[in-house]
């Protein structure tokens, strides 16, 4: 089922680094409108869950280290074909190779600390939503 819905967050370095308000501008003027919206943070505990999918990958631990060394910006956004509009606004996961004037091009370092989260399907987009929100949370 196609949703219309995708999840997002900002990542710890793009916080640190002062970005959260270009990278909020950035989505809305994408036209995307948010459904859910909070400023949190990951313990290593979550972030492990949150990435479990990846827990065999080399770069496992320091994923999970990295995005629970400081805050975030948790969204779920919506818009026609949210999915892959948002992938393509954020741009490839290693920031070397994203597209110019994506968010990752403008906004990150490397491909560890890539500035922003973006669901890669339907699916993913709601368990990842419902990772950070409950029903009273989502408008
Ligand atoms: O959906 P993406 O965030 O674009 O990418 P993903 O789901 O394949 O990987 C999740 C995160 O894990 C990604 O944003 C950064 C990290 N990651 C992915 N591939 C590598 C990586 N980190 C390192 N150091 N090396 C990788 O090859």
């Amino acid at each position: 089922m196609t949703t219309n819905r995708t999840f997002t967050m900002i990542k710890p370095d793009a916080v640190a680094n002062g970005h959260i308000g270009a990278i909020l501008d950035q989505i809305s003027k994408a036209g995307f409108k948010f459904v859910a919206f909070k400023y949190t943070a990951l313990t290593p505990e979550k972030a492990g869950e949150f990435y479990a999918v990846h827990s065999e990958r080399p770069f496992y631990k320091d994923l999970v280290s990295f995005m629970s060394s400081g805050p975030i910006v948790a969204a779920i956004l919506e818009k026609d074909n949210a999915i892959e509009d948002f992938r393509k606004l954020i741009g490839a996961t290693d920031p070397a190779k994203a597209d110019a004037g994506t968010i990752r091009n403008l906004f990150a370092k490397s491909i560890d600390a890539n500035a922003v989260h973006g669901s890669d399907s339907d699916e993913n987009a709601q368990i990842e939503g419902n990772f950070f929100f409950s029903a009273f949370e989502r408008f």
